[in-house]
């Protein structure tokens, strides 16, 4: 038997800017005619973490800080699948910070989207590793210039609720890059919590958006690294299209090829009664 379930309303504070990331990732995939059955979102804890009930998707919950493990086990056990990551800057740069850090390394096909808003918001505004420089003396931490530090690294971008328009093509951009098995597309977006640390005016002023350069080239790692860091320095945060690499192979989905052209884990590898008999042996060895 199949049971499906209507998307359930989101249970976000009137304003919060999870409904922008919500409603540009339902844009998207309505855009570029993804069908829902076949779209996964896999979520962290916060928030952040209930959008995978609201948009009629597949839909999992993973552990504090684990959604991006969980995610590369989906995208790699099923390469047909649109696979959505989503979470908050809690959940996704304090306990899932090592995480992060390997999935821009692996560039494993598929989106991640951080909603920032430099706070725990589901645990009543407690200081996440965004919020600014405060008692404690902890510089806040910008994972742009984090991910384009990273070899391997093939999709940085960064957006803003409040900026709907640009929003969508990002959320666009992020999907088809995933989608077209380029690899890892991470887009933050600036979401406040209107509730414990509303950020929107503030945010609206400090805002660079490389978009609007006319000789800004989002291929150029160097320059998108020097951009970012300038705008830092004058207390300002880098939004649009940062950096994209193109270079990796065709672009066309495959099921059973990576962009580069090395062949996926098949299926069957990841089947786990194949691995059977050799768990077995191992277990074994502990009789008593
Ligand atoms: C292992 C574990 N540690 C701590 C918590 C408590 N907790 C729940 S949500 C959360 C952080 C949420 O912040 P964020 O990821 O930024 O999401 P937001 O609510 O701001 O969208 C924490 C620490 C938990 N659920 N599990
Ligand atoms: S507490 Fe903050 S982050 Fe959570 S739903 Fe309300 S406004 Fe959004
Ligand atoms: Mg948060």
């Amino acid at each position: 038997m199949t049971a499906t379930y209507p998307p359930a309303e989101p249970i976000w504070c009137a304003g919060c800017g999870h409904f922008g990331v919500q409603a540009s990732l339902d844009r998207a995939l309505d855009t570029l005619g993804i069908p829902r059955h076949e779209t996964i979102i896999l979520a962290g804890i916060g928030c952040s973490g209930t959008i995978q009930n609201n948009l009629g998707t597949y839909g999992y919950h993973a552990l504090h800080g684990r959604v991006l493990p969980s995610a590369t086990g989906v995208a790699l056990a099923d390469p047909s699948l649109t696979v959505v990551a989503a979470g908050g800057d809690g959940d996704g740069y304090a306990i899932g910070m090592g995480h992060l850090v390997h999935a821009f390394r692996r560039n494993v096909p598929f989106t991640y989207l951080v909603m920032n808003n430099a706070i725990y918001g589901l645990t009543k505004g407690q200081r996440s590793p965004t919020s600014p420089r405060g008692e404690d003396g902890a510089a806040p931490f910008d994972a742009v210039s984090m991910g384009l530090s990273v070899t391997g690294t093939t999709f940085v971008a960064r957006g803003f609720t409040r900026r709907s328009a640009q929003l969508d093509r990002l959320t666009l951009a992020a999907l088809e890059h995933a989608r077209s098995g380029r690899g890892f597309a991470f887009l933050e977006v600036l979401s406040p919590c209107v509730n414990y640390n509303d950020t929107y005016p503030e945010w609206e002023a400090a805002l660079h958006d490389v978009d609007a350069e006319a000789d800004y080239n989002p291929s150029d790692r160097a320059s998108a690294f020097r951009v970012v860091a300038e705008q830092a320095a004058q207390g300002r945060m880098a939004v649009g299209l940062i950096y994209r690499d193109d270079s990796g192979g065709s672009g066309q989905a495959t099921a059973g090829v990576m962009a580069d052209g090395r062949a996926r884990p098949a299926a069957a590898d990841l089947d786990p009664t194949r691995h059977a008999p050799v768990l077995q042996k191992l277990l074994d060895r502990y009789r008593v």
